[in-house]
C-alpha cells in the first residue's frame, strides 16, 4: 500500500471517531485474547438447531425454520461454489489476485482498492479499536460490472430462493413496461460482500424493511448475538442502551457479560459461525457480531412470504420511489387478503 492510502485509513478512523487517539479511550475494551481463543474453538449450538444443507428439503425448511421465525445454522450451502480467478477459490487470496486493483467500499462508502484494505487489515486493523469494515454493495451490478464474477462464483441456497422483493422484476408482470434499470437503482440494498478483520463487527441491529437474511462464512470465524424479536419494551430499552457509544467489540467485552444472566430467558442465543456454515436470521431477530479472526462472507437479504404484514407495513414508511410503488400495487393484487388496500397512496 502506498504511503498516502496508509494515511487515508489513519484519517477515516479518526473521521469515524474511531481511532484511539480520539477520546473515548478510557471507554474502549476488548475481548481477552483467552475469550477469543475459546470462543473460536466453540462449536454449536446452544438453544439453535444445526442442520444439513443436502438433507433439508426446501419445503421442511420452510415449514420448519421459515414460518416460525426461527434462526438455524445450515452446513454445506456453500459445497460447490465456483470461486475466483484461475484457482477457483472462495478465499482471500484468490479474491484479492482476481479483483487487486478495484475498488470496494466500506460501510461508510469510502473507497480503497482490495489491495489497500488487505493490507489495512492484515496490519493496522491490530491496532484499531473498532477496525474499518469492508461492506461492498453488489445489489446494483450487473453482466457488465467485473464484480459479476463475485455474484457468479456463488448461488442462493435453495431455501432463500423466493423473495417477494423481486417481483417487480419476474414475467409476465405489470411492471413489464417500466424502466427496469430505474427499478433496480430504487430497490433496497440487498447483497453484499463483507471482509471484517479481527475485532471488527456489526453492531447490534435489526435489519431493515422487515427483511430476513442469509450470511454464509467463507473465511475465519464470527461469534454472533441473536434476540428475538418479541421482546417487552423495557428489555428493549435495556438492549439500546447497552449500546450506547460503543463498539460490537467493547459491546462483546463489556455489555454482553452483564446482559447475558438476565437475557438467557429472553431467548438470547450466542453461537460461533465456522467456514461453509450459513446462519439464516429471520426479519425482526436482534443480532449482533464480533469477527474472531479475519473474514470474507457473502450475505443477501429478501422478503419472506412469510412476513408479507411486516414487510409491507415497513415499506409503506419508505420514501417514494419506482420500485416502492411497483412493489406495493403487485403485492396488493397477488396477496388482497393480507395487506390493505387503502394504505396504499
Ligand atoms: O457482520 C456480519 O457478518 C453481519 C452483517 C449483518 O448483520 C448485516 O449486514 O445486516
Ligand atoms: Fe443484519
Amino acid at each position: 500500500m502506498a504511503e498516502g492510502a496508509l494515511d487515508l485509513f489513519a484519517m477515516v478512523s479518526a473521521l469515524a471517531g474511531l481511532d484511539d487517539d480520539e477520546g473515548g479511550k478510557d471507554q474502549v475494551e476488548r475481548v481477552s485474547d483467552e475469550e477469543i481463543d475459546s470462543w473460536t474453538r466453540d462449536s454449536c449450538c446452544k438453544g439453535l438447531s444445526k442442520i444439513q444443507y443436502a438433507e433439508e428439503d426446501v419445503e421442511s425448511f420452510r415449514e420448519n425454520f421459515e414460518r416460525k421465525n426461527e434462526p438455524v445454522l445450515i452446513d454445506g450451502c456453500a459445497k460447490g461454489w465456483s470461486g475466483f480467478g484461475e484457482s477457483r477459490q472462495w478465499d482471500f487470496d484468490a479474491l484479492e489476485k482476481r479483483f487487486s486493483d478495484t475498488n470496494f467500499a466500506l460501510f461508510n462508502g469510502q473507497q480503497f482498492s482490495l489491495a489497500e484494505y488487505m493490507k489495512y487489515m492484515r496490519g493496522r486493523a491490530e491496532m484499531d479499536e473498532n477496525p474499518l469494515y469492508l461492506f461492498e454493495d453488489l445489489s446494483q451490478v450487473d453482466a457488465r460490472n467485473p464484480k459479476t464474477e463475485i455474484l457468479n462464483a456463488y448461488h442462493v441456497p435453495k431455501f432463500f430462493r423466493q423473495d417477494l422483493f423481486e417481483l417487480p422484476f419476474s414475467k409476465p408482470t405489470q411492471t413489464d413496461n417500466l424502466d427496469q434499470e430505474e427499478l433496480l437503482k430504487s430497490r433496497p440494498r440487498f447483497r453484499w460482500l463483507l471482509l471484517g478483520p479481527k475485532h471488527s463487527g456489526s453492531k447490534l441491529h435489526q435489519d431493515p424493511i422487515g427483511t430476513s437474511a442469509w450470511n454464509t462464512l467463507l473465511e475465519g470465524t464470527k461469534r454472533w448475538v441473536l434476540f428475538p424479536p418479541d421482546l417487552d419494551d423495557i428489555v428493549t430499552a435495556r438492549l439500546k442502551k447497552s449500546l450506547d457509544g460503543c463498539s460490537a467489540a467493547t459491546w462483546f467485552a463489556s455489555s454482553l457479560p452483564s446482559l447475558r444472566p438476565d437475557f438467557q430467558e429472553h431467548g438470547l442465543i450466542e453461537l460461533t459461525q465456522h467456514p461453509g456454515e450459513t446462519i439464516f436470521v429471520p426479519g425482526g431477530w436482534w443480532h449482533t457480531v464480533l469477527n474472531l479472526q479475519d473474514t470474507l462472507c457473502v450475505t443477501q437479504n429478501f422478503a419472506s412470504e412469510f412476513r408479507l404484514e411486516q414487510v409491507f407495513h415497513e415499506m409503506l414508511q419508505q420514501p417514494s420511489s419506482l420500485f416502492r410503488s411497483a412493489w406495493l400495487k403487485q403485492i396488493q393484487g397477488k396477496f388482497p387478503g393480507r395487506v390493505s388496500v387503502d394504505a396504499i397512496k
